[in-house]
Parts: structure tokens; sequence; C-alpha cells
């Protein structure tokens, strides 16, 4: 038996466990299997736009050309790439071993299921794949997912009914956001309401590929149950109001919901006659994306700041008494029921980088790092607003803008001048990306009560493995950069969750998180890099109050955007 705990806690996991913690982000389903000692035995991916191009995704989803801000996926995609990518996990690891499965999934996705789906569910016939039995079990073939931004008539409907958006916000944990379930099934019942009427049960994305696991309806995690407008966050239970609020007969659709260490079930026949896994394994429950983050990044000092530079960009942090804010989310924490986590969310994330690197540094990421480094610290007051999408935070739609800010040599917010111009040359543009992005965070970060200026930050995503940008982010935060040794914590985190909630389950009680990993967090695939050291980030005075000056200006013009374009 291997040593879970060390120091505080001498639980053990089995030796020659595995624990399997699957991603369904948007645009992969990712893996990563960790033994009993925390080491990584295999990490795959399934990338939908290439691996599964029959679903006709970009990026991921499907942007529907006859309704202006209408973004979907096919839950079917999903089945498929876990058929897919089990397929190429098991000659590299031996699924037979695997104690327990876990899973982290894009928050706030959600998907129809038809009525009769629960019994598709249960008969699944290990002799053909999950695709074509399940191509039946939708009410709706596409499920709304994050970035959609269709439902701004819904969010204030919901608000008004709820007595406004900051009670809202103080009663579920975050205001009516477009990307939230509960206006998106609201939307769902007045212009489909055929969909709404056929169907059975709403899975989160979380939700749905538990039930795909656990061969059965698996419950909502309160964890992930945050992100729908409907959960009180203080006693994780459904709001009654707020069921109201949203559609007619819901909570039975939504079903109960259950902390996110519980077992949703034991893995499916399905999968165990298909591939081999034991037929004693746990499904532990799913969890969104940026909850299982946390957890991978075991993230629990309150100095700490985490940013993830993935599809979206999130920026997060830990606190036992969360404000809400018109602008954050608070999601309970997934691996500690006292504490919560603080999130922003930026829709123009990776997408929109890549947007700028194929415009002005012809598709190559070197070549935009080489541009970074041929500019200047500060970009000489160049500011730069870069909405591929329809941003959430700020609220404004799609649409560049760019300025210039005179005389921040003078020190004084009120004597500096902004100029509104077309473009700037390829170099600036670049930088102006990357600088606005953390300007913008360092800002709305500072505003909803997360530490600013942090001990630390962790970054995480895809985007940062790239170093030049993480120089950039320390220089802005004034502070060092670490990261995690694999950049998708979201996977690595659900692994461990696995690990943790087997732990639970044979403990009959909630035990420490820390009992997966404490006194061994060095040694294993846990351990954090230091990226951009102290000295490296210039933690000048004078640079630091530059950019200080740069956040309130950004801030300043945002406003001003969205008097004059906000939805
Ligand atoms: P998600 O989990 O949201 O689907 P990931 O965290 O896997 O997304 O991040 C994928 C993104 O990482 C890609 O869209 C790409 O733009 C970005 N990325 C990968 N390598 C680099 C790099 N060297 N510099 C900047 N961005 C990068
Ligand atoms: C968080 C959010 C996104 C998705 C996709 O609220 O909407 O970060 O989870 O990653």
């Amino acid at each position: 038996m291997a040593d879970a705990g060390g120091g505080c806690c001498s639980l053990r996991l089995p030796d020659d466990s595995l624990f399997l913690g699957l991603d369904c982000s948007t645009q992969s389903l990712k893996a990563t299997v960790l033994d009993a000692s925390l080491g990584i035995v295999a990490a795959d991916s399934v990338h939908f736009d290439s691996d599964l191009p029959h679903y006709g995704t970009h990026g991921g989803v499907r942007r529907d050309p006859a309704e202006r801000g209408r973004i979907v996926s096919p839950p079917l995609m999903w089945a498929e790439a876990l058929d897919l990518l089990l397929a190429r996990l098991r000659p590299r690891a031996d699924l037979r071993r695997v104690a327990a499965v876990s899973g982290s999934a894009q928050q706030h996705g959600s998907v129809y299921w038809a009525r009769g789906a629960a019994a598709a569910l249960a008969a699944l016939d290990p002799a053909r794949s999950l695709a074509p039995q399940l191509a039946a079990a939708f009410a709706a073939p596409e499920s709304p997912v994050w970035m959609d931004s269709s439902t701004a008539a819904q969010c204030r409907e919901v608000e008004a009914a709820m007595g406004g958006a900051l009670r809202l916000a103080s009663l579920t944990g975050c205001r009516a956001h477009e990307r939230c379930t509960g206006p998106q099934i609201r939307k769902m019942h007045q212009t489909r309401p055929q969909v709404y009427d056929a169907t059975e049960r709403v899975s989160l994305v979380s939700s749905f590929m538990a039930s795909l696991l656990v061969g059965g309806y698996a419950c909502i995690d309160e964890t992930d149950g945050a992100g729908m407008n409907i959960m009180d966050i203080a006693t994780r239970q459904l709001r009654e109001d707020a069921l109201q609020a949203t559609a007619p007969n819901l909570k039975g659709r939504i079903g109960k919901l259950a902390p996110a260490h519980a077992v949703a079930g034991k893995i499916a026949p399905y999968f165990v006659q298909r591939f081999q896994f034991a037929s004693s394994c746990l499904v532990i429950q799913w969890s969104g994306d940026n909850p299982n983050s946390l957890a991978g990044l075991t993230l629990s000092n309150p100095g700490d700041l985490a940013i993830s530079l993935g599809t979206s960009d999130t920026v997060f942090g830990v606190t036992e008494s969360p404000e809400p804010t018109l602008e954050g989310n608070i999601f309970p924490n997934p691996v500690d029921p006292k504490t919560y986590m603080v999130l922003l969310c930026y829709k123009n994330g990776s997408l929109t980088r890549e947007d700028l690197r194929n415009r002005y540094a012809e598709g190559s990421w070197d070549m935009f790092n080489r541009l970074l480094e041929e500019t200047a610290l500060l970009n000489g007051g160049k500011l730069g607003f870069y909405y591929k999408e329809h941003e959430i935070l700020p609220p404004l739609p799609v649409g560049f803008h760019r300025y210039i800010v005179k005389n921040l040599s003078s020190g004084s917010l009120d004597q500096m001048v902004e100029e509104e111009v077309d473009e700037f040359d390829p170099p600036s543009e670049v930088r102006a990306i990357i600088e606005g992005q953390f300007l913008s965070m360092r800002g709305h970060a500072e505003q909803c009560g997360l530490p600013v200026p942090p001990k630390r930050i962790i970054a995480t995503g895809g985007a940062s493995s790239n170093p030049i940008i993480l120089k950039i982010m320390a220089s802005i935060f004034g502070c060092p950069v670490y990261t995690s040794q694999r950049s998708d914590s979201a996977s690595l985190g659900a692994a461990l969750r696995a690990a943790h909630g087997w732990l639970c389950n044979q403990q009959d009680e909630f035990v420490p998180f820390s009992c997966v990993y404490s006194g061994r967090i060095d040694r294993t695939s846990l351990s954090m890099k230091l990226a951009v050291p102290f000295g490296d980030c210039k933690r000048d005075t004078e640079l630091l109050n530059n950019y200080t000056l740069l956040v309130r200006k950004r801030l300043e013009i945002e406003q001003k955007l969205i008097e004059r374009f906000g939805r």
C-alpha cells in the first residue's frame, strides 16, 4: 500500500491501483492516469475538430448562422470521444487496475435527454459503440455551451423575478450571466417548447459524462451546480423560487445534487466488457473544469491566484467568505466543503490570441514571441480591446478597439488622455492583446476581492506553456509565476479527485483532500515549477505604478465602451 497521507493523515491508496481523470473541455477530451504514488502512468486526448471531423465543429463548437450568439456542441460527439479516448488509453494503461474514475467538463453547458434515455443508458450493448446507441437519446441534438451569449432576455427576466442581479448573485453565487444554465434552460422552454416538453432530464456536461460511465442519470455535483442560477450557494440545495423563475416543472428534470467527492455509482457493464474496467471501479461525481483545475493545482493558500489560459481565460482563488459581485462567479470548493472559489471568466482567451497570431505573426507562436520580445513593457501606452467573441467581462459585443494613452509619465490619471486609433504596428498589436488581457484581469480581480497583488500566480491551461506570455503576466501583477508540471491541470485534478472520492468512500466520511497528496507533493506530478522568478518580474515600483495607472485607465475606457456598445 502506498502512503496516501504522511504527516496528518495515514490513509493509503492500494499499491497497484490507478486513478483515471478525464476532462471534457471545449476543444478536446483529455485523460490523465495516476498510480497510487501519484505518478503519471498515461495521458492522452481526443481533439474534437480533427479526430471527429464528421461533427463539423470549429474549436469544438458550432456557431448558429441563423441566430446571433447561439453556440452549441453535439453531445453525441462527447460520447464518441469517450469511446475513442478509452480505446487509445487501453494499450498504455491497465484499465483493470483503475479503482476510481472522475472527471471535469466545461461548465454551464446543458444536455437535454429525451424520454426513455435512462433506459437506453441502462441497456448499453458493449458489442456496439456508444454513439449509434445514443443517437435517439436526446431531446435536443445540440447542447448550448458556455460560449453561448443568446440569452440576454432570459437573464434579465430571471434577475427581475429574483429581486435583481445582485440579490441573485448573493443567493446563487452569480448574477444571470448569458452562459448560466438556468437562463439557457429558460430559453429552451420559451423558444423550443417541444424540446423542453420532450426532456426527461437536464444534465450539465459534467453530469452527462458521468451518466455515460454509470449507465444511468448521474447527479449534478454541488460545485458545477453553482453555475446554474438555481442552487442556493449557502445550503447547496435547489431553490424553489429560482426554479420557478427559470422554467415550469424543472425540479424533476434536474434531479438531486451531490457533493463533488461522492460516488456517482459503479462503472457500467458496457465499460467493464468493452474496455476491461473492473466491475468494482467507482465513478466519482464529475465537476466543472475550473473547480477541477483548482484541485489539480492543489490551490489552498488565500494569497495564491490561479490564471488559466485555455479556450476561456479564467482567474480564480480560494476564500472562506466570498462577497457576491456582478462580475464574478462563486463556486463551492470541490475538495473542501468549508471554502469557496471565486472566479472571473473571459470568453476571448486562446482563440482570440490565435486570431491575432494569425493576423500579425504568420500563424506562428515563435514569431508571436519574437514580436513580444521586440516591444517594450507598457507598450508605449497602447491599449487594445480585442473581442472576437461577445465578451463576458466586460459585457461587450464583437469588435476591436485601440487607444494610445498619453502622459503616462505624469503619474496622474487625470492628466492621462487617450486617443482612439485604427491599428497599431504588428509588434504592438501582439503586445497589446497580451498586456490588455492581463491588465483587465488585474483590475477585475481586485474589484472581486481576489488577492491583488498576489503572493504568487499559478498559471495553467494551453497558453501557460508559453514562457514569454508568463513573463508579461509576472510584470503586470508584480509577483512570481509558477506552473504545474502539466498544463492540463483539469484532468490531473479529476484524477486526484477520483483518488479522494475513493478514500472518502472507503472511510465512509469526508477526509481532507490533502490526505491524497500530503508529504509528497514535491516528488510527484503535482509539484510546481517556478516559471518566472521574482527577479525576472522586474518588481520595480515605477513599473508597477505605471501598470496600476494603465489598469485604471483601461477600466475607465471599458466603461465608455460599455456606454457606447454595451448589450
Ligand atoms: P481547453 O481545455 O479550454 O479546450 P486548453 O487549455 O487545452 O483549452 O488550451 C488550448 C489552447 O492553448 C489552444 O487553443 C492554443 O491557442 C493554446 N496554446 C497552445 N500552445 C500555445 C503557445 N505556445 N502559446 C500560446 N498559446 C498556446
Ligand atoms: C467558467 C466558464 C468557462 C468554462 C469553459 O464559468 O464558463 O471557463 O468552464 O472552460
